[in-house]
């Protein structure tokens, strides 16, 4: 059903010339969508198109960067964390989000292209990483925001991901969903505290950073479902199971009650609930600044990039050190 006979050249090479398939190409194929249609799982050793690898290996990686991208705006607030207590909720949620990047650059890995290859696509700006780490955390409470808002969305987006056709992905992302939920609740919770306990300056805090972080979290799925070019394939592969406006749609369903509980508003007038659809209708989101974002033009994409690539440079001797005892343990081992 989703054969495609004829080879396809990359765009960058103009239209491409018509090859036609060997017939064991064509029974691969077959058995791939046949497999794919029953809702079975691919693994690394089985055969695939080369379209659904690279479709898979561009989501992984990006994923991956954009865990070890999102470490940094957090990351940031180690430091000043307000008690002992944030401070080792912080730390610990800020290190899960890079072992996430691990387990994902290992996924991306097992398709056949190598950690240092991700990770120069990345710092030389050919990768993308998810939009949402390119907004500064200005206060305190930008940390609870991210936990609630930032957390919360990549878990509605997630974990439909854990049923993901291709299983390395799927089994990592059933661990990071596990992960992401605490980190969730971690985040509503520091933002309860600062609600209910806090002072008038304290609340006035918390509902400045749910005005700056709404927007962006809305824009965090994705563009709209008709201007989102690799869903419909995405979704035939069954890598992706839920589209991105549905997905929107569920958090903002989800997301209006905790509001409430909170005691904080959603900076949106066009917020209100559709008894037809059962539904909150929201406002319209600037996808203009969406693309400004992804395209570099954010407001931290310098700053967040200029500091991965420090960090992979500081990490030199590190990576050389290793490399090196490698080396000798494999010299020992041949001796013996
Ligand atoms: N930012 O055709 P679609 C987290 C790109 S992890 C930047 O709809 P697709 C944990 C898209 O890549 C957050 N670019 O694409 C955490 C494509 O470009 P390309 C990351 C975006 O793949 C929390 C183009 O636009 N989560 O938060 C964005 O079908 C706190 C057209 O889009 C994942 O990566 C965006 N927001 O759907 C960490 C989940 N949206 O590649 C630290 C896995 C779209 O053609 C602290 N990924 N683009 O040049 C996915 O589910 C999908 O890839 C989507 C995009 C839904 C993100």
């Amino acid at each position: 059903m989703y054969t495609q006979a004829m080879d396809t050249m990359p765009k960058e090479l103009g239209e491409a010339p018509k090859t036609l398939r060997s017939a064991d190409e064509l029974a691969l194929q077959e058995r791939f969508d046949a497999r794919i249609d029953a809702g079975d799982f691919i693994e690394a050793k089985d055969w695939m198109p080369d379209n659904y690898r690279k479709t898979l290996l561009r989501q992984i990686s990006q994923h991956a960067h954009s865990e070890i991208v999102g470490m940094l705006p957090e990351g940031h607030w180690i430091s000043r964390a307000p008690t002992l207590k944030r401070k080792a909720i912080l730390l610990a949620k800020v290190q899960d989000e890079g072992g996430h990047g691990l387990y994902l650059y290992a996924a991306a890995e097992t398709l056949g292209t190598s950690r240092d290859q991700m990770v120069n696509a990345l710092h030389t700006g050919k990768a993308k990483y998810s939009s949402i780490f390119n907004y500064p955390t200005l206060t305190w409470a930008d940390v609870g925001t991210i936990g609630w808002l930032v957390d919360g969305a990549a878990i509605m987006n997630q974990v439909p991901i854990c049923r993901c056709s291709y299983a390395p992905y799927a089994r990592a992302m059933i661990r990071i969903c596990r992960e992401e939920s605490f980190h969730q609740r971690q985040g509503f919770d520091s933002l309860l505290v600062m609600m209910k306990d806090g002072t008038d300056a304290q609340r006035a805090m918390v509902q400045d950073a749910v005005n700056r972080w709404w927007w962006p979290c809305l824009m965090m799925f994705g563009p709209p479902d008709d201007q989102s070019p690799n869903s419909a394939q995405g979704m035939r592969w069954g890598i992706k199971r839920v589209s991105n406006d549905t997905l929107r749609q569920k958090f903002v369903d989800a997301t209006v009650d905790q509001a409430k509980l909170l005691g904080v508003t959603l900076p949106d007038p066009d917020l209100k609930w559709n008894e037809e659809r059962g539904h909150w209708d929201f406002g319209a989101i600037d996808w203009a600044e969406f693309f400004r974002v992804v395209a570099g033009d954010g407001p931290c994409n310098q700053e967040r990039l200029a500091q991965r690539v420090q960090a992979w440079d500081d990490g030199a001797w590190v990576r050389e050190a290793a490399l090196a005892h490698a080396r000798k343990q494999a010299t020992k081992q041949q001796a013996a």
